[in-house]
């Protein structure tokens, strides 16, 4: 390509951008465009899928039918969600079985929040409720993300991660009316979740790498704080409605800034979980290796199908 062609391409790059309009996958982008968006895109990507063990951990002990139809549901929607992702990150020149690769090299990042333990089957309502409200809070902006297949599948996700939140609060409040032993249940198991959850968003503004030019380029339309806060502000009036207490002894409505104030998380559990020493790194990778393993066959005789119909 000439200078000059590579000017205009550039230009007009610079110009969709600036209209807050789509850049689509034939359009010409910089090279560091498209590599940050392989990264956020995969590690979302991979966050979907990894995300169906927890829950998965629950669904053979679903406590009534209606509860494991509903888990079931619900795990199956992230499996679809992890394939509308992949499926964005393909546009982008990369194919979904080196992404797999690269996440089980160790390579590519999946969501800290999937390093904790499921422990009991209120967890199952506080993912809904902690997990899939954070979850919210940062992908509905991201439906107005400047790539357009990521924003298209974004739109479609945060339909179904609504309902995820609420199958969450539900759950949860259905238990909070039942025994002291199972209102106990959801404390502890809020306890558990909360600072995980906060965790979600990222590492502070002034620890993030990425956040100043993403937002530069129209890739994230907020900074990891301000969804944090968003989702604290959104939480709280949800606590006292269930009636938990969120194990945060700062948190307190703040007149002045018109927003709650609220502890720090620990950085340095968040630094050592993403590094891959969190409580279940190494069995939520070693279970997605097996079934990767063992799903083999299946893309084998999947291509060897596709050929047949391609010769045929
Ligand atoms: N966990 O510069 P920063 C779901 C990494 S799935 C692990 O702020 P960025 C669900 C970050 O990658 C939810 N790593 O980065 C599924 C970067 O490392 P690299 C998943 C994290 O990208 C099933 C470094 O730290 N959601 O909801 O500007 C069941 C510095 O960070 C984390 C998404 O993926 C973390 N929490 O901002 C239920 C949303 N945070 O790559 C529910 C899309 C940061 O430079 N992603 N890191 O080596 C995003 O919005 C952004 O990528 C983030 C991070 C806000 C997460």
């Amino acid at each position: 390509m000439t200078l000059v062609e590579d000017t205009y391409l550039e230009g007009h790059f610079d110009a969709v951008i600036e209209a807050n309009d789509r850049i689509e996958p034939r359009d010409w982008m910089p090279e560091k465009y498209r590599a940050t968006l392989v990264r956020q895109i995969a590690q979302h990507a991979h966050s979907e899928i990894i995300g169906m063990q927890p829950e998965g951990n629950w669904i053979t002990r679903a406590p009534s039918l209606r509860r494991k139809a509903i888990l079931l549901a619900k795990v199956q929607d992230e499996a679809g969600h992890g394939l509308y992702l992949y499926s964005a990150c393909e546009t982008l020149g990369v194919s979904r079985s080196e992404l797999t690769e690269l996440l089980l090299a160790g390579k590519q990042k999946y969501s800290s929040i999937f390093n904790y333990p499921t422990l009991s089957y209120a967890d199952v309502g506080t993912i809904g409720w902690l997990v899939d409200g954070a979850a919210i809070c940062n992908q509905v902006p991201l439906c107005r993300t400047s790539f357009g297949p990521y924003g298209r599948a974004m739109i479609r996700i945060c339909k179904e991660e609504s309902f995820h939140q609420r199958q969450g609060f539900e759950l949860l409040s259905t238990m909070m009316r039942g025994t002291d032993e199972q209102r106990a249940m959801v404390q502890e198991s809020v306890d558990r979740f909360w600072w995980p959850a906060l965790m979600m968003f990222g590492p502070p503004d002034d620890d993030s790498p990425n956040t100043a030019q993403s937002m530069a380029w129209g890739i994230k339309r907020d900074t990891n704080d301000d969804l944090r806060q968003k989702f604290v502000d959104m939480t709280v009036p949800q606590a006292e409605a269930l009636g938990v207490t969120l194990p945060d002894p700062q948190l307190v409505w703040n007149e002045q800034r018109g927003h709650y104030d609220f502890g720090s998380p620990d950085w340095a559990e968040f630094k050592a979980v993403v590094k891959g020493e969190g409580p279940c790194n190494t069995q939520r990778l070693a279970h997605r290796q097996r079934a990767h393993d063992e799903g083999a066959w299946v893309r084998e005789a999947a291509t060897a199908y596709a050929e047949k119909g391609v010769r045929a």
